[in-house]
């Protein structure tokens, strides 16, 4: 049915990391209709989330006002009041206890311009790294698997590769929910050519149902799949020895659990235990299925990786991540068209407002690092700071964040754009520390109350989506802008202009004038933007040529764009001059084709990691004999504070369940729709049950979005070494019917 509006303004999605453009049809100020951009990678289509935005913006519970807390109950009051509180509170906790008694925890969801101004703000200003985000229970094992295999984060390739592929492996996503449209184009693929899809997963999901190879297995023994592969490449000799004797070298850790390099027969000795017999036996996965997947990930002309939560969200994600990219760089599958290692993102801006800005606690914008004097230096230096000012310690992860905040060490913390109160694991621990009255929460927030607000000291009012204007970076480092299309709610305000008054006082009132003006100029996002451009142009990152103009007329452009008259879209591949990436010669001038250039100390090759098989923190066993694991619905958005604004989405998705296998299902005398207990270690909730086959027998999944329901109680927080990550996919839990 065709929507009269009185205009149609170009923008992108608000929700996952896929980042359809989209236009939004505005009529009488008011939003009232969304249509896909057919000239965005997308090509028009958007998923079910994307169609309903509109119906987010005026919801009954949308914050119009800066609330503070007056016992249980709320109290408007106004922007002034709100702020000279928590800069009262924030300057009495710095004046006291120094400046490591202040947080920030931000999200994948903030403009970039945002999470770039609060990481200047306390990494730059305050001298504190206790700034981390929601990208750390999500990206953060991709991001540093990409490091430690490439030396660089971020995917080399883009969605253009989906046309060249002729072999999907997905593994640990479940892409028809999670990323619809980006399936969409593989699906369609498949309708035309003669590609073949292998599904690597612990759920029968929609996304393993279109597979031509579906290999299921225990959660959290997929490790040992993927060394059986490598086994398997390696004894039929279906590697690219050429590939990688000139791209690659092969490393372990050392006693000193320092790196030391290898041969590639040590390689080879290592996996020779990792047969496909021991893979079955730990995975039960049939080995007939795992040998197939390894020769069509060889064999095939191009090989493209798609994984997501069940990789990342693991306590050895980041090997997992090593061992997908060891499959690329073995069989030479990377670095042309078709073949690549490419991360799915679950956020719209955990790649361009996170990972890149630098907004975790051991990050410097533009792929710097905290432990880096070098990388300091150079930002303090860009910044316009004295020397060593930006703290030389990594400041806590997500988890050791809120862990400080519940000991009392950090005193008042800032939570912005995500609900924390709901979606970190190990649920309770973590709301008594919110909810402490000894210390001060702010939560800024479009709706009120949610699982964090209702925790909170003071609630400030955020504009959403097209209220207000910024620029998001989404999985393939595609960089779009996003308008402002409509005012405010009430007295809502944009983030932006949110951190930038907080830090303009901020630093006033620490008697800091000077500074205050000088570090935050500002007059509009495109301002930070430039500054941001500028920060990025030395570096492996530089998109200086995006200029704000340009993204505003483009759909989007992937960096590097080094220069203002680099051809839109930018830079389809990286890593490879073939193929189109400028910065090759830049940083490795002898190169002829292909240099993986960030990692120069090892000649700018890649890393194929000798990693052993390790299972998760908490497998089942006798007294908790399931395995649960939580994720997303295709209707619904986290932790459900817009999604489920809108009528038709709940229709759809409406509660809270518990999926079970039919076989346990019978076992234990379960129907569907029977109440059913579910017990960790660390809590219980009552569900109903849905008997289906989609777990595997011994797996049960719960999503994570129904506020009502905070399946995270029970969720262990055990997480990766090296990432920080959280191991939301695997907990044991024992079930019963109530
Ligand atoms: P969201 O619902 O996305 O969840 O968890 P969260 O980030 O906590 O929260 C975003 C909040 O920002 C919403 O409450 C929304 O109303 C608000 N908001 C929207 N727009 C704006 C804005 O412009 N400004 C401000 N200030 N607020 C705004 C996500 C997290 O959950 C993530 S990233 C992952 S990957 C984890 N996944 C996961 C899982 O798979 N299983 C389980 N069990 N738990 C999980 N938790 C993690
Ligand atoms: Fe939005 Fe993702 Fe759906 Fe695209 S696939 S419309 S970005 S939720």
């Amino acid at each position: 049915q065709a929507v009269e509006v009185d205009k149609w303004v170009k923008s992108v999605c608000r929700y996952c990391g896929a980042g359809c453009g989209l236009y939004i049809g505005v009529k009488g100020g008011k939003v009232v209709a969304v249509k896909g951009d057919d000239k965005n990678w997308n090509r028009g289509y958007l998923c079910v989330k994307g169609s309903y935005l509109p119906k987010i913006l005026d919801a009954p519970d949308r914050l119009k006002y800066p609330m503070v807390r007056d016992g249980n109950k709320w109290k408007r009051i106004s922007w002034d009041k709100a702020m000279n509180l928590m800069v009262s509170k924030f300057a009495e906790a710095i004046k006291k206890y120094g400046p490591h008694a202040v947080g920030f925890y931000g999200s994948g969801q903030s403009f970039s311009e945002e999470s770039y101004l609060a990481n200047k703000l306390y990494k730059g200003a305050l001298g504190t790294n206790n700034i981390d985000g929601n990208p750390r229970l999500c990206m953060a094992s991709a991001a540093v698997g990409y490091v430690t295999s490439f030396g660089k984060d971020e995917p080399m390739g883009s969605y253009d590769d989906i046309y060249h592929a002729d072999c999907f492996f997905i593994i640990g996503s479940n892409m028809s929910e999670a990323h619809p449209v980006i399936f969409r184009l593989v699906m369609e693929q498949k309708r035309k050519r003669n590609v073949k899809i292998v599904v690597v997963d612990p759920r029968k999901t929609l996304t393993a149902r279109n597979a031509d190879l579906y290999l299921d297995f225990v959660p959290g023994t997929d490790l040992f799949i993927l060394h059986a592969m490598a086994h398997v490449i390696v004894k039929e000799k279906l590697y690219n020895k050429d590939f990688f004797d000139k791209h690659a070298v092969f490393k372990k850790m050392g006693p000193d659990n320092k790196p030391v390099n290898v041969t590639f027969d040590e390689y080879v000795k290592f996996l020779e235990e990792y047969t496909p017999e021991l893979a079955e036996q730990k995975s039960g996965c049939p080995k007939e299925k795992i040998i197939q997947a390894a020769r069509w990930f060889a064999t095939s002309k191009a090989t493209m990786s798609f994984w997501c939560m069940g990789i990342n969200q693991r306590t050895r994600g980041v090997w997992a991540n090593n061992l997908i990219h060891n499959l690329h760089l073995l069989t030479g599958q990377i670095c042309r068209p078709g073949a690549t290692p490419f991360s799915l993102t679950g956020q719209p801006n955990a790649c361009g407002g996170i990972r890149d800005v630098g907004l975790l606690s051991h990050l410097l914008p533009y792929g710097r690092v905290i432990a880096n004097e070098k990388h300091r230096a150079e930002m303090e230096e860009f910044w316009g700071i004295p020397k060593g000012r930006i703290h030389s310690k990594p400041g806590p992860t997500a988890i050791e964040l809120f862990t400080k905040f519940a000991e009392g060490e950090i005193k008042c913390l800032w939570v912005v754009c995500t609900n924390p109160g709901q979606s970190l694991p190990n649920l309770q621990k973590y709301r008594k520390g919110m909810a402490s009255g000894d210390t001060f929460l702010v939560v800024s927030e479009a709706y009120h109350p949610s699982r964090t607000s209702e925790l909170a000291d003071l609630v400030l009012p955020a504009a959403l989506w097209c209220e207000k204007e910024g620029t998001y970076g989404q999985s393939e480092r595609r960089y779009q802008y996003l308008p402002q299309v409509i005012k405010p709610l009430g007295e809502a305000k944009s983030d932006f202009e949110v951190i930038l008054t907080f830090a303009r006082k901020l630093l006033t009132a620490l008697g800091r004038e000077d500074e205050a003006k000088k570090l935050f100029p500002y007059k509009t996002t495109e301002d930070v933007w430039n500054e941001m451009r500028a920060c990025s142009k030395n570096t492996v990152y530089n998109f200086w040529g995006m200029t704000r103009a340009r993204l505003i007329k483009e759909h989007g452009m992937l960096w590097p764009v080094p220069t203002e008259d680099y051809p839109a879209p930018g830079t389809l591949r990286r890593f490879t001059a073939k193929y189109g990436d400028p910065l090759v010669k830049k940083f490795d001038p002898k190169a002829e084709d292909i240099s993986f250039y960030g990692n120069p100390a090892d000649g700018n090759r890649a890393i194929i990691w000798l990693r052993p098989a390790v299972g998760p923190a908490e497998p089942a066993d006798k007294d908790y004999p399931f395995v649960l694991t939580t994720g997303r619905l295709i209707e619904h958005w986290h932790t459900g504070t817009m999604t489920m604004k809108v009528p038709e989405l709940m229709r759809a998705a409406p509660q809270a369940f518990v999926e079970i296998n039919p076989k346990d299902a019978q076992k234990l005398g379960i129907k569907t729709g029977d109440k059913v207990r579910l017990t960790s270690r660390r809590g219980s909730i009552v569900l109903p049950a849905k008997v289906v086959d989609i777990p595997r027998p011994g797996v049960l999944f719960v999503p994570f979005h129904y506020p009502e329901k905070l399946i995270n109680d029970l969720v262990t927080d055990a997480f990766d070494a090296l990432s920080k990550q959280p191991e939301f996919k695997i907990s044991a839990v024992r079930i019963e019917k109530v």
